[in-house]
């Protein structure tokens, strides 16, 4: 058995070189699919509930959240202290922060969730205020979406709202905070949940890298 040789032209080597490098720097970044990005409700810095109700208690629903159909199945909606944050007062401001500081990336998805309350005054969550914040609560505002309305009345889930964080996001954002703010004194809130899909940020390969350094030396050579 004799080997094979492929017979190597010096002349198209630097350039296929080049358009790999070409095709690496522009491949899209991948977004596969929304995933569940764990909250903890942060107690010290909310405001407290009113009638029973806890802020934990909007994350503590057993249904199988699911960012591609987060209304099938759905959270206990019927307003219940037991299962419910409920305002004292004032304009009701809760946190959340997620398990690690995230950067975005243009290209990425976020978005939250709102299970508003339903049986009686769903009006009362109208108007709220989603802000992410980097550094705590005490922190500062990266983004801010101001006026989010949960529909009233609704199938399959009435007063649920998704409002797209990411929109107002750009390259290089850092957050580790939801916060929001009611503007009712009745503020209720039954469950919130965040799902995200964060693109890669695209290093250079060794094969990249490579491919530069033959580019770059073809072009020493035949100069
Ligand atoms: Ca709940
Ligand atoms: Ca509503």
């Amino acid at each position: 058995m004799s080997a094979r040789t492929i017979p190597t032209s010096t002349k198209m080597t630097p350039f296929i070189a080049l358009a790999c490098v070409i095709l690496l720097a522009l491949a899209p970044k991948t977004i596969a699919a929304l995933v569940n990005f764990p909250l903890t409700a942060d107690t010290v810095n909310s405001d407290p509930s009113a009638h029973g109700g806890n802020i934990v208690n909007t994350l503590a629903d057993t249904f199988a959240y699911d960012p591609a159909s987060p209304t099938a199945p759905t959270p206990a909606t019927a307003w219940s202290g037991a299962t419910h944050f409920h305002g004292a007062g004032g304009n009701p401001t809760v946190y959340f922060t997620l398990s690690a500081a995230m950067t975005w990336v243009a290209g990425s998805d976020l978005q939250f969730d709102f299970y508003g309350r339903t049986g009686c005054c769903p009006d009362r969550d109208n108007n709220y205020d989603i802000a992410l914040l980097t550094g705590g609560a005490t922190g500062t505002v990266v983004n801010e979406v101001l006026g989010n309305n949960a529909p009233d009345a609704g199938t399959p889930l009435a007063n649920y709202l998704r409002t797209d964080m990411g929109a107002g996001l750009t390259d290089g954002d850092t957050f580790d905070t939801v916060r929001i703010v009611g503007n009712n004194i009745n503020f209720t809130i039954a469950e919130v949940r965040l799902a995200g899909d964060i693109a890669a940020v695209p290093e250079p390969s060794a094969f990249a890298l490579f491919g530069l350094a033959s580019f770059g030396l073809m072009l020493r050579r035949r100069s």
